[in-house]
């Protein structure tokens, strides 16, 4: 029997939390259906040892339940998987939020009915619902990249992908353990699993840049000083490019070049000390200009080469030359360079020796034999369409989500795809996304689709959708926002979606900043939804 609501949200993480939360405070019926047994999103999945948030504590927390922020404690700057994942459960309990949630549910097909206007959904446990609205939650980094390396297979011994990673206790102890990847994953992995490996092996593709976290415990006064000034706090993470303050102490100048060379040096190490990515917006062109980024990244390279006692071992750790700081998600870590300094860690370079196969007893590389318990895969995601296209989306006239984006995907700012109405993509292609602290960015489209359905109420509509000149102007203005940055030319970046094989190179996560594209949104609101198109039930009633 089919199950109707007002809407269908895939995704019990932060951005299903809120969008349920604000379609009950409309008044509308909802039904989120989660894969995972518990709420918690990126934060269920990625439980693996050392997981842990680039993106300070206090600023990683929902700015809709202001009284939480009076109340929530959280003990680190930098806060741990764990942590977070009480905190979103903690959330769900104060809301009542698990009664409107189907679990251990995989929306497997969702299918557009123009003459009935309702998306029909049904998942893998048989159901079959229906909703006037459809509204992806399913988060930006959710479908894994699984390495299609010969013999995977055929591994006898624990295999593992990093978002996947089971919720009972995985004992590392006296194991001979490899870790596939040295992307943030690999690398707060490896920091972790260093520690109670009997060996670890890390298997690095391609040499990273990676900038210290310091992450000391909060204090009381920490928290006293912000609960004070949280309202103010959160519409300036509204209103800023990337909604945190990890970095705003250290901004020197729009152009390094301006700065004698002692100077720059100086604010490099200031930023350094500093941590995170402090050292990325030490000057307003590290990411623009090619020489100047040359300087900050061989800055990096000397770090790792201080940090790490044996030449060879920190020649490979240094990332290769073309390579710039700052071009892919920049890496945070917790002593990642210091593990290659301990007996039990072996670093395995893979442009010297690569991988020829995996076979059941560990992998086999060019010149070596690696024996394995366990193998840890932390190659990444098919990030941001990924879990859009998994869920077999069709829309108007029997069109295929996967096949209208055969050749990258097209929306109308990063949360309508023409074709497919009603269908809203929190943290969609072509939107900010994970550019910025994405509970600012899931803030942002929520509040951004609840009032246009407010609106389709306040005028009578009963469809939305966009078109095809909306979506070319606005992914000719995504591709604006990146065409000057080195970020563009760099391979292997699931930013660009280049780190999955076959996949087309186009702007997943806009980069104009949150608060730009949230001005700009609402003045696309403000002038009649330009660019959308709304339909009436009277269209409905001739078809
Ligand atoms: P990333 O950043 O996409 O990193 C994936 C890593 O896996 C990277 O080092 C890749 O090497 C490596 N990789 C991928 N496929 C292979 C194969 N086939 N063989 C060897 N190595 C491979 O994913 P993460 O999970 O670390 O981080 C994703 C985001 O999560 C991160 O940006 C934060 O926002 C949180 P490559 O560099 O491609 O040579």
């Amino acid at each position: 029997m089919t199950q109707t609501f007002d809407a269908l949200v895939v995704g019990a993480g932060f951005a299903g939390m809120h969008t349920l939360f604000r379609l009950r405070q409309m008044g509308m019926t909802a039904l989120v259906i989660e894969k995972g047994t518990d709420v918690g999103g990126t934060w269920y999945w990625n439980r693996y040892p050392g997981a842990r948030c680039d993106v300070p504590s206090l600023d990683y927390s929902v700015p809709w339940d202001p009284e939480l922020d009076q109340q929530w404690y959280w003990t680190e700057k930098y806060s741990t998987q764990p942590e977070i994942l009480t905190y979103a459960s903690h959330l769900a309990d104060r809301h009542d939020f698990r009664r409107d949630i189907k679990f251990e549910t995989t929306v497997t097909s969702a299918v557009w009915d123009d003459a009935r206007q309702v998306w029909t959904v049904g998942t893998d446990k048989g159901d079959s619902f229906e909703a006037k609205f459809f509204i992806s939650a399913a988060g930006a980094l959710s479908e894994p990249n699984l390495p299609d390396i010969p013999g995977i297979g055929d591994f006898k011994g624990e295999l593992y992908h990093t978002g996947r990673w089971p919720r009972d206790k995985v004992e590392l102890k006296g194991k001979r353990i490899a870790v596939l990847g040295t992307g943030s994953t690999g690398v707060q992995a490896s920091t972790a699993i260093a520690r109670e490996a009997d060996h670890l092996y890390v298997l690095q593709r391609t040499a990273q840049f990676s900038l210290p976290c310091l992450t000391p415990p909060l204090t009381e006064e920490d928290h006293a000083e912000l609960r004070v000034r949280y309202p103010e706090h959160r519409e300036w993470q509204r209103g800023s490019y990337a909604a945190t303050s990890s970095n705003i102490d250290t901004p020197f100048g729009m152009h390094a070049f301006d700065d004698p060379k002692e100077v720059r040096f100086a604010n490099y190490e200031k930023a350094w000390a500093n941590g995170t990515a402090a050292l990325v917006g030490v000057y307003g062109d590290v990411s623009t200009n090619a020489e100047v980024a040359q300087e900050v990244s061989d800055f990096v390279r000397d770090k790792i080469r201080a940090k790490v006692k044996d030449p060879e071992t920190a020649e490979s750790l240094c990332p290769p030359p073309g390579s710039y700081v700052g071009t892919r998600r920049i890496i945070i870590d917790t002593g990642y360079f210091e593990i290659f300094n301990q007996d039990n860690v072996t670093l395995v370079d893979l442009r010297k020796d690569p991988i020829e196969r995996i076979t059941a007893d560990g992998v086999q590389t060019k010149n070596n034999t690696y024996p394995l318990d366990m193998l840890v895969v932390a190659t990444g995601y098919d990030a941001v369409t990924g879990p859009l296209i998994s869920m077999n989306i069709t829309g108007k006239n029997g069109v295929r989500l996967a096949d209208t984006w055969a050749d990258g995907p097209h929306t109308y700012l990063g949360i309508m795809v023409a074709g497919f109405p009603n269908l809203f993509t929190i943290t969609g292609p072509a939107s900010p996304g994970v550019l910025a602290n994405v509970i600012f960015s899931i803030d942002q489209h929520v509040d951004w689709c609840c009032r246009a359905i407010e609106h389709m109420r306040a005028i009578g509509a009963t469809t939305i959708d966009t078109t095809p000149e909306a979506e070319a102007e606005w992914n000719a203005h995504a591709m604006d926002t990146v065409k000057d940055q080195l970020r563009i030319n760099d391979e292997n970046n699931w930013y660009m979606g280049t780190n999955v094989p076959g996949k087309p190179r186009s702007v997943l996560v806009y980069q104009g900043g949150l608060g730009f594209y949230r001005d700009r949104c609402n003045e696309i609101a403000e002038d009649n939804y330009r660019g959308f198109v709304f339909g009436y039930e009277r269209e409905k009633a001739s078809a």
